[in-house]
């Protein structure tokens, strides 16, 4: 073990408030693409020109195929060791610190898997993947096989009328409300924050490693490439996190 895992476990072990921020990272090991880098593409697309509300009005039918692929690869996945040893350090945390420790986890995955692994205290920064809103009267619900399948056409519609559209957050538009302001707390009283997995180039959800670091909190990076964050070096941990986040149980 190095000694920044060392260091990293006792701060773990000792913090009274913990924030993870998830990036696509932590699932590339369950064989689910990250968007930026060259196996993110999909026929061709970069995923950042199809996470955008101007793609879905050019071409709805485009943008759904390419969420049922992502939701196709998503069935077939399981959480992998990093997605474990996340939800039994917030485990730890709870049974220990008999309610006087926090562990919150704040993903920007769409992809549900921490739900899985057996996380509890998720805020959902970008939506979910399994979660469809109609474009028109905004009714809301939530579907667990493909969008094809399920409504027999794509791009699917709503009763009324309208185009139905994923329930995650597209570029230039608004993080949730209530999931935002929790985050913001949590980061704000964080002593450790860790970023796994994400190439913290996306805002807002990047500015709270900066934010729990300009307060005081202890950063810890993991991701198996520099990123923007590394700046911060209390630790950098430039491994894959299904390799270093067991390590830190
Ligand atoms: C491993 C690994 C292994 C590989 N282990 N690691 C300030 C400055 C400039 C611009 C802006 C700003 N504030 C806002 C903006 C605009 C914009 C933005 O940030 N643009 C930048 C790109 C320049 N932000 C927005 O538009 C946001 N909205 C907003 O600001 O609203 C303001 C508003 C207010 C009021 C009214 C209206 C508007 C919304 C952003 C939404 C992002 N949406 C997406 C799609 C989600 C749905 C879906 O999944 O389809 O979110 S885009 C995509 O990027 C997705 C991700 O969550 C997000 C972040 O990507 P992530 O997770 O970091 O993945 P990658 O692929 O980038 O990185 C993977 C990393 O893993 C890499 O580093 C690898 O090395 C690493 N890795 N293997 C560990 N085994
Ligand atoms: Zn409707």
């Amino acid at each position: 073990m190095t000694d920044s895992v060392r260091a990293l476990r006792q701060a773990l072990r000792e913090a009274s408030a913990i924030v993870a921020l998830t990036g696509a990272g932590i699932s590339r090991e369950s064989g689910i693409p990250t968007f930026r880098g060259a196996n993110g593409l999909w026929r061709n697309y970069a995923p950042e020109k199809l996470a955008t509300p101007e793609a879905f009005d050019r071409d709805p039918r485009l943008v759904w195929e390419w969420y049922d692929w992502r939701r196709s690869l998503i069935l077939k996945a399981q959480p992998n060791p990093g997605h474990l040893a996340l939800a039994e350090i917030e485990r730890h945390v709870s049974t220990e610190g008999a309610g006087k420790r926090r562990f919150t986890l704040l993903t920007q995955n769409v992809d549900g898997l921490h739900d899985r692994a057996g996380s509890h205290n998720i805020i959902k920064l970008h939506g979910d993947i399994w979660q469809v809103r109609c474009t028109g009267c905004g009714r809301q619900e939530r579907n667990d096989r493909l969008a094809v399948e399920y409504y027999g056409q794509l791009p699917p519609r709503c009763r009324c009328g309208a185009l139905l559209r994923p329930g995650v957050v597209w570029f230039g538009e608004p993080l949730p409300q209530d999931e935002w302001q929790r985050a913001l707390n949590a980061a704000g009283s964080a002593e450790v924050f860790l970023a796994i997995g994400t190439s913290a180039v996306v805002y807002p959800a990047a500015g709270l490693a900066e934010g729990a670091w300009a307060r005081g909190a202890k950063v810890a990076v993991v991701n198996p490439e520099p990123t923007p964050l590394d700046e911060m070096d209390t630790w950098v941990l430039r491994a894959p996190s299904g390799e270093v986040l067991p390590k830190l149980t």
